[in-house]
């Protein structure tokens, strides 16, 4: 190809520091070294994620950066080394790697990498890759989609099939998977069991997904947003709440609906006080109640140990508890033979230059997953 070998001058936005809106800039991506390739994002989603960074609410994220981590590309050039993918190819990048030699890598029930950011958030300073305006830029995660192209690490990249629509599979990049994960893989739902989902966002809603995938027989779906609970319906939700509509809280509400507590809840909205809920939510003895959403970093949870005592199990799931080299590709394969929904997610297309307003739509509580393309 015309470009291997050389620095490739592209788009990208740039935050240059946390509470500004994106600037588009020309960044300059240099070509992948040994084990490495390098991609065109063709595709990009915008996740609650992102957001948190934009406002500076996970620790030890470095300023300037350029965000993004729920993209799709093609192979543009493949460094030494690499094996098993060549220019053409079509990858989803991992912003939870599988480096396949770590102690959680080889663990079968974990999906953690101990070279991913959030296990070695330093080993992300050696690997600043774009530079913009004689500046280095940091990368969120190792993989930065919100650029034309950019650079990935052989661990960091799943190859999918060549047929897959890229601006719908990238949404397998995070969030979707990360729902649905969370339902069929971390929770591993039972047919006939009740499921409540706090938040319907593009996770949450992909937690209804993957429940009624799994059988549930009653899904009941929370959020503050009215607006969410029609495209909850459409993909499996059972019924809809708005906390804010009843006198008593909502963990009252949903053991009054359900005998006593539900089977199976999740927290996929991000605030420690809705993770309690969603604890209290799940029945004793045999409820589990699994924690999606991220955060502040200064924020702590506090409950009743009473609560575990009596029976709940209390867990996290990060990207679905999915092994990504391993389950990416076959979650496109899945999602190209129709096994479940995910187009239904896409709320919104817009081209790169309109970032700014696709993360107006997400804090509006009008978008579920906006695309961006470049
Ligand atoms: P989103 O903002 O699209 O959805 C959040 C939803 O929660 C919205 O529909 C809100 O209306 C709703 N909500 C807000 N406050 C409340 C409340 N008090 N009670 C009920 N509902 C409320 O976000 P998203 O779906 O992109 O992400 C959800 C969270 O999951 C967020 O914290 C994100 O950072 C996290 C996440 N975690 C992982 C992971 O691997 N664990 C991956 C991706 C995203
Ligand atoms: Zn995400
Ligand atoms: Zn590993």
């Amino acid at each position: 190809m015309e470009t291997t070998g050389k620095v490739i001058k592209c788009k990208a936005a740039v935050l240059w520091e946390a509470g500004k809106p994106f600037s588009i800039e020309e960044v300059e991506v240099p070509p992948p070294r040994a084990h490495e390739i390098r991609v065109k994002i063709v595709a990009t989603g915008i996740c609650r994620s992102d957001e948190h960074i934009v406002h500076g609410l996970l620790s030890r994220i470095k300023y300037p950066i350029i965000l993004g981590h729920e993209g799709a590309g093609i192979v543009e050039s493949v460094g030494e080394e690499v094996t098993g993918v060549k220019p053409g190819d079509k990858v989803i990048p991992l912003f939870l790697p599988q480096c396949g030699k770590c102690v959680c890598c080889r663990n079968p029930e974990s999906n953690l990498c101990l070279k991913s950011t959030i296990s070695a958030p330093q080993a992300e300073d050696e690997k600043i890759k774009f530079t913009c305006k004689g500046k280095l830029i940091n990368r969120m995660a190792q993989i930065s989609t919100f650029s034309e192209y950019t650079i990935l690490d052989e661990i960091a990249f799943a190859k999918i099939d060549d047929n897959a629509p890229l601006d719908r599979v990238c949404l397998i990049g995070c969030g979707f998977s990360t729902g649905y994960g969370s339902a069929v893989n971390t929770a591993k739902v039972q047919p006939g069991s009740t499921c409540a989902v706090f938040g319907l966002g593009g996770v949450g809603l992909s937690v209804v997904i993957g429940c009624k995938v799994a059988g549930a027989s009653r899904i009941i779906a929370v959020d503050i947003n009215k607006t969410k609970f029609a495209k909850a319906k459409e993909l499996g939700a059972t019924d809809c709440l708005n906390p804010q509509d009843y006198d008593k809280p909502i963990q009252k509400v949903l053991k009054d609906m359900t005998n006593g507590g539900v089977h199976y809840s999740f927290e996929c909205i991000g605030h420690v006080d809705s993770m309690v809920d969603a604890l209290e939510s799940s029945h004793p003895g045999f409820g589990t109640c699994v924690i999606i959403g991220v955060a502040p970093y200064t924020d702590k949870i506090s409950f009743d140990p009473m609560l575990l005592l009596t029976g709940r199990t209390l867990k996290g799931s990060h990207f679905g508890g999915l092994k990504g080299k391993i389950s990416v590709p076959k979650m496109v394969s899945d999602y190209m033979a129709k096994k479940f929904k995910l187009d239904e997610l896409v709320t919104h297309t817009l081209p790169i230059n309109k970032i700014n307003e696709g993360f107006e739509l997400l804090r509006a509580g009008e978008s579920i997953r906006t695309i961006l393309k470049f």
